[in-house]
């Protein structure tokens, strides 16, 4: 992709000039220590995030896990049944109310927290039906739960349906493609909600990603939370629409912190052109990135579930891009990251496999350690398992809270420091380029995080690259579509 080559060259030139000139007098942003990195299992059953929290997640050293939504569903095979509430039952087709306590308590067991997506907006989007639990169900109207009155009937639109997100009234009231809206602002609806959200909190999970949060006004957000225990992890989702939105993330930060889809946008669109941006520090506690969350507000990521399938993000189908992105967010002090893990589809709808009785099934990361050319639909791409990954949460481990430098560059190659404790250099371009700047870490042989992993430093050597530091300068080779990260906790005695 030469197109793609010569904006990056061109790009990182513009940086390279400014970046020498700042880093003889580095300009360091007094920032909060970053949050620990989680990672979302979009799909993946209980009793298979149990395992992988054994043998990868905790090792690796990811913080907190953020599973699909646990309650019961409307059947059918498209991922976004999920997404359609029934009751409030944890039984759905990612496993048991059974399977779910032993997961929460077997990732717990090697430090991993649960978070649990909270679909509380609505209830389901059709007219009627049974779901996985054998609940019987009409659109507005679900046995012990909710009846009519407990739903928005906006009266705003011919079909109740959102049709201007210009009116808050509208986002907040009406109904998200059909989905039964819940008027959240009933204090029955809330208690009914904070019960079930309490149950799960019961079984262990450390908090919630509140789905469709920009759906509910900030005000009933609040008071659900305000139901339950103070130390819940809440994380709003507010996709970040145009400034002429009414409803903003912002509104939101009281109740805990937000998913940034700008910090997304920022980075995936531009990489895919071969154009990385380097962030504009600002300083904390105001706003670290115009268009952003304050940092301790953030949860940042390179693609979700959604994003996964629209156009923009970068996502798994980029390879080594993708291992860029998530590495350019890892080793970054912004926001708390969540690193996506989910399965390779050509179907937009298409859900993980799942067998005859409509349980997801099947799912394994063995043998995987790192982004691949091809993947067959159904497949886990287990991000979480890459070689690199583990890697990079160990160089944020080490980083901990020293600065994020400006942006520095050297031909194809795009990179940052932390000052005095870790560097990365990705090269998004299509050829392999070597690359000398300026770094901070004490002079010595270091061994590359990314292709060497967590604890890359062995007996022989070094498990993957090994890259030198002299005299202030760090000479690396980058392969193409890839990236080489040192910290001072990797170097060779
Ligand atoms: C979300 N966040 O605000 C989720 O991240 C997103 O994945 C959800 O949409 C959405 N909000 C509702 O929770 C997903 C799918 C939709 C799907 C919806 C409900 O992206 O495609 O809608 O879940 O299952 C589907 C059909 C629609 C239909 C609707 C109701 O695609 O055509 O109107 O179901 O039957
Ligand atoms: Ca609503």
């Amino acid at each position: 992709m030469p197109g793609r080559r010569a904006a990056a060259a061109a790009m990182i030139a513009v940086l390279a000039a400014s970046a020498l000139a700042a880093c003889s007098a580095p300009v360091a942003v007094e920032r909060e220590k970053p949050a620990d990195a989680g990672v979302q299992l979009f799909q993946r059953p209980w009793t298979s995030i149990a395992e992988d929290c054994e043998q990868v997640i905790g090792p690796a050293g990811f913080a907190w896990v953020l599973t699909s939504p646990p309650q019961e569903h409307i059947a059918g095979t498209q991922w976004w049944t999920s997404y359609q509430p029934v009751s409030y039952r944890v039984d759905s087709k990612l496993g048991t109310e059974a399977e779910f306590a032993d997961m929460v308590t077997r990732c717990a067991a090697v430090g991993v927290d649960v978070i649990a997506d909270a679909v509380v907006n609505h209830m389901a989007g059709i007219d009627g039906g049974t779901g996985v639990a054998d609940t019987a169900f009409t659109h507005y109207s679900y046995p012990g739960l909710y009846e009519e009155g407990d739903f928005h009937h906006c009266g705003l639109t011919p079909d109740d349906d959102i049709a201007d997100y210009s009116s808050r009234e509208q986002v907040q009231t009406c109904e998200l493609s059909n989905l039964a809206d819940l008027d959240t602002s009933s204090p029955t609806v809330r208690e009914t909600i904070a019960g079930y959200l309490r149950h799960l909190r019961d079984l262990g999970v450390a908090g919630f990603r509140i789905d469709a949060a920009k759906h509910m006004a900030a005000e009933d957000v609040q008071a659900i939370v305000d139901l339950l225990p103070e130390d819940t992890i809440i994380m709003s989702e507010v996709i970040r629409g145009s400034g002429w939105e009414p409803v903003q993330p912002e509104e939101y930060v009281g109740a805990g912190k937000v998913f940034e889809f700008q910090y997304a946008r920022d980075l995936g669109p531009g990489l895919k052109a071969g154009v990385i941006t380097d962030p504009a520090l600002g300083t904390e506690p105001t706003f670290a990135r115009p268009l952003h969350v304050p940092n301790a507000d953030a949860v940042v990521f390179v693609d979700n579930h959604d994003t996964e399938r629209g156009e923009a993000a970068v996502t798994y189908r980029d390879g080594g891009l993708y291992l860029i992105a998530n590495a350019l967010m890892l080793a970054d002090d912004y926001g708390t990251p969540v690193v996506y893990s989910g399965y390779a589809f050509s179907d937009r709808d298409a859900g993980a496999p799942q067998d005859a009785d409509g349980r997801v099934t099947g799912w394994t990361c063995a043998g995987v350690t790192g982004p691949r050319d091809e993947y067959a639909d159904g497949e886990g791409v287990c991000t979480e398992a890459w070689t690199a990954i583990a890697g990079l949460l160990e160089l944020r481990r080490v980083a901990a809270d020293a600065p994020r430098l400006p942006g520095i560059g050297d031909g194809d190659v795009y990179g940052f420091e932390r000052e005095g404790r870790a560097l990365l250099l990705v090269n998004p371009s299509t050829a392999d380029a070597a690359a000398t700047v300026p770094v901070g870490l004490p002079d010595g042989d270091y061994c590359d995080v990314i292709s060497g992993g967590a604890g890359a430093v062995t007996s022989g050597g070094c498990a993957g690259a090994t890259v030198t530091v002299t005299g202030g300068n760090v000479t690396a080779d980058v392969p193409a579509e890839g990236a080489v990260a040192l910290h001072s906790g990797a170097r060779l005695p």
